[in-house]
């Protein structure tokens, strides 16, 4: 694809050999990671083309838009409502990422203690090597860590319209009001970059387009539910990023398609892997694209990941909006219930998220839940000690894995999860 978009990415500004060797980066890792996996089911074509034009065809798609009247809204967390974004007639995408690439730059502005979902923005952004920060008309930040707090106070001066929504820390009736008013001037602030206003018409049938698109991975996970489960962990962790990228009619299609598939497999039998394979819950610090060495690991040491909860995942996708009501106001105050739900272990206390882990793991029949936490993660780091205890309560097993991006680690990682499948399959 290089040849064909060299001159729109040196248009955004990107630097083209830098840019070249991240994509030679990703190229390798999914070819090693992906596309080795055996007997995939055939709708992963879809996602496996999506993915070779991440930087292509869907940022054209992006900038043509962008020539219709349509704004790029990139974001860093599932606390921005895309429902918001899409009642402007704009289009969201998500702006994390998941390679160590451009640390030297992120360690010059942040201090090297710093989570490497954050420096990996930050690398992404001064190595100039993403094509979905450049084509952004306004980015989106927001109170949630420390580490993402502070360093979009830096993130402003490197971009040129950063929005920074306030969210709440607590699950208050005070917190729910500041949610909302948050989510009110984020809407004037969309009104005022598009010129477009939000109606209740328009506002519902955002609602009604994400929650379609959330419907469809439901599906997706239920369908994980089976034994042996019909999909491989790491193709349904790439949906559940794609998910952040792709235009949202086309995703809810290509999930459904890959649906029926994985209907026909359970109802064949047929599975990823045997029926005897061992179960893992993943639970903990969202997973951005190419951040895929953990469950690489997992599965390539003989176990399957049944499912996420995670950002990148089921705490991002589970609860649907309410779609009832015929104000704005009213819209808005549905949009609230859904988003407050959400358990980042930002807020505290969380009791909610550990509850959540319990059932997801019961719900997919999980024998084991590794908690992944990203080092510098404190919210994450610290919540896995009452994560442990509230699982071990029940009989499930926990690992934690706390890790980066860097490959240096993987051989100890795996003697840990081989260790650890060994023990969940043995049922001890
Ligand atoms: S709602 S999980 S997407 S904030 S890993 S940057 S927490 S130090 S990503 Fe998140 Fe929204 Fe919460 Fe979800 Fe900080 Fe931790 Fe880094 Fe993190």
């Amino acid at each position: 694809m290089a040849e064909d978009y060299r001159q729109m990415w040196t248009e955004l500004g990107l630097d083209l050999p830098s840019h070249d060797a991240l994509l030679g980066v990703l190229g390798q890792a999914y070819g090693d990671i992906y596309l080795a996996q055996k007997d995939r089911p055939e709708g992963m074509q879809y996602f496996d083309f999506v993915m070779s034009e991440v930087h292509g065809l869907r940022i054209k798609e992006l900038r043509d838009a962008q020539g219709n009247d349509r704004k790029v809204i990139g974001s860093f967390c599932v606390f921005v409502p895309e429902e918001l974004i899409l009642a402007v007639d704009g289009i969201s995408v998500g702006l994390c990422a998941g390679t160590e690439f451009g640390f030297d730059k992120a360690e010059e502005v942040l201090p090297r203690n710093t989570c490497a979902l954050i420096k990996s923005a930050f690398g992404f952004k001064l190595g100039k090597v993403c094509p979905y920060v450049e084509s952004s008309d306004m980015i989106v930040g927001e109170n949630t860590c420390d580490g993402k707090k502070k360093s979009y106070e830096i993130l402003k001066d490197l971009v040129n319209n950063l929005f920074v929504l306030d969210l709440p820390q607590m699950k208050s009736e005070a917190g729910k009001a500041l949610l909302k008013a948050e989510y009110q001037r984020f809407a004037k602030a969309l009104e005022e970059l598009s010129g477009k206003k939000i109606t209740m018409e328009r506002l519902k049938k955002g609602i009604e387009l994400v929650n379609l698109k959330r419907k469809a991975i439901h599906r997706l996970s239920d369908l994980r539910k089976n034994n042996p489960v019909p999909i491989s962990g790491l193709d349904a962790l790439l949906i559940n990023q794609v998910f952040f990228y792709d235009d949202p009619v086309r995703f809810t299609a290509s999930v459904h398609k890959i649906c029926d598939e994985l209907e026909d497999r359970v109802k064949q039998g047929q599975g990823f892997r045997a029926k005897e394979t061992p179960r893992i819950l993943v639970a903990g610090c969202p997973m951005a694209v190419p951040n895929w060495k953990t469950p690489w690991i997992i599965e390539s040491s003989g176990a399957v990941i049944v499912g996420e909860e995670s950002c990148v995942g089921e705490r991002g996708t589970q609860w649907l909006t309410d779609e009832s009501g015929d104000t704005v106001d009213k819209l808005m105050d549905n949009l609230v219930e859904r988003y407050f739900q959400i358990d980042c272990a930002v807020f505290t206390p969380n009791p909610t998220r550990l509850e959540h882990i319990k059932e997801l793991a019961k719900k997919y029949h999980a024998q084991g839940v590794l908690h992944y936490n990203l080092q510098f993660c404190q919210p994450y780091q610290i919540e896995t000690g009452p994560v442990e205890k509230a699982l071990e309560d029940e009989g499930i097993p926990v690992l934690r894995i706390d890790t980066d991006y860097s490959q240096e680690d993987a051989g100890q990682i795996k003697t840990r999860v081989e260790a650890f499948i060994e023990r969940i399959g043995d049922g001890r």
